[in-house]
């Protein structure tokens, strides 16, 4: 190319993007422009690199030539950016139908959700009584969350329409954890009893929304291993739990159940704090008692998973609803209010 060439393409590239500058009509177009005239692949770039092929004499003359176009341009596109940002400011604000001159309204203070209260107070009681917090994935392996805790491979609870599984490229199935029982494992292995945590946090089910269910909510785990830990460490933790919760009245009581990972299972219902057994109350429908969660003694094969010797250590475990202790110490009757923030609802806690 001959100096004269070079120039007449300086000349190409100005008319060019003068009018592609005019023509770009928001910011987010200009940017473009400016990318395609001066970004790292940009035609005046390009032009500019060029110039290395040829004299030093024709360097001295082409060079400021092309450094002077480079910031007319920049110039240019800057100015027009800013003439563009303010026009688009302008009609936002025209579209806006809210008076941007009027007062501000009053500071307002935010406030913990009433999930986190419930926790903290919850693992306020549990801490007191010597247990360590102890957290865990959302995203979980099946060892974690199945196989380890004695869940057989045929357990309705593996299935599709209960488990959100993850696509990916794993070759271990991913999932999001069903329950907080997954950390029972992950802090088990690799360490020795005595052990004696809780691990609140957030589950995942395919279980759909109502009064008392939601796909996503919060459990408590417990689990203690140490020698000779009994049904009865077990119960007298959990009444401590309640009446921390509820009042020095609240009392809770067992019912048989069943959960592969302990032996024997408990359902662990807890008084009523809404009446007293009276025959028309909606939240217990009469029975005086409410579902708080399951619990039991450490299955044997559960400690063998994480090389404890079930020999020589026992251990009780329990994992209870957060959302469903939360809805009876604030009186919610609808587990959507923790959910819907609505901030008529979370400004009464
Ligand atoms: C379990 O999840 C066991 N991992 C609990 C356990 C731990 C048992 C340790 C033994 C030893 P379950 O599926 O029953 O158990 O759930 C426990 C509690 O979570 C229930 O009692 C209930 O309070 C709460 N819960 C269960 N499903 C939902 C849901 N969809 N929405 C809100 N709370 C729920």
């Amino acid at each position: 190319m001959t100096p004269k060439d070079w120039q007449g393409k300086c000349s190409l590239v100005r008319e060019h993007f003068l009018s592609e500058a005019a023509k770009a009509a928001s910011a987010e177009a200009l940017e473009a422009v400016k990318v395609a005239c001066l970004g790292r692949k940009g035609e005046l770039t390009e032009l500019l690199k060029s110039l290395k092929d040829f004299s030093l004499e024709d360097k001295k003359t082409l060079g400021p030539l092309g450094n002077a176009l480079k910031q007319e341009l920049s110039a240019l596109f800057d100015a027009r950016e800013a003439a563009l940002k303010a026009s688009e400011l302008e009609a936002g604000l025209m579209a806006d139908a809210s008076d941007v001159t009027l007062p501000p309204y009053p500071f307002q203070r935010g406030r913990l959700h009433p999930l986190t209260l419930a926790t903290r107070r919850i693992a306020g009681i549990l801490e007191r009584l010597g247990f360590a917090w102890a957290d865990g994935p959302h995203v979980e392996t099946e060892r974690y969350n199945f196989d380890a805790l004695n869940i057989p491979q045929n357990h309705p609870a593996r299935a599709m329409q209960d488990t959100f599984y993850l696509n990916g490229p794993c070759r271990d199935k991913r999932l999001l954890r069903t329950h907080t029982s997954s950390v029972q494992i992950r802090y088990m292995e690799g360490r020795k009893p005595p052990l004696r945590i809780i691990s609140p946090g957030r589950v995942f089910r395919k279980d759909a929304l109502d009064a008392s269910h939601s796909p996503v909510f919060h459990q408590v785990e417990g689990l203690y291993v140490d020698k000779n830990v009994s049904m009865a460490d077990l119960k007298s933790t959990l009444t401590s739990l309640m009446r921390g919760l509820f009042g020095p009245k609240a009392r809770i009581r067992f019912r048989p159940s069943f959960f592969p990972f302990v032996e024997p299972g408990v359902e662990v219902d807890a008084t009523c704090s809404f009446c007293s057994g009276g025959a028309r109350c909606p939240v217990c429908k009469g029975t005086g008692w409410l579902e708080m969660g399951g619990a039991g003694m450490v299955h044997p094969n559960v400690l063998k998973a994480v090389d404890i010797d079930p020999e020589q250590w026992s251990g009780f475990a329990f994992g209870m609803g957060i959302e469903r202790l939360a809805m009876l110490d604030y009186g919610v009757n609808d587990i959507r209010a923790f959910y819907e923030n609505d901030v008529r609802v979370l400004r009464q806690f």
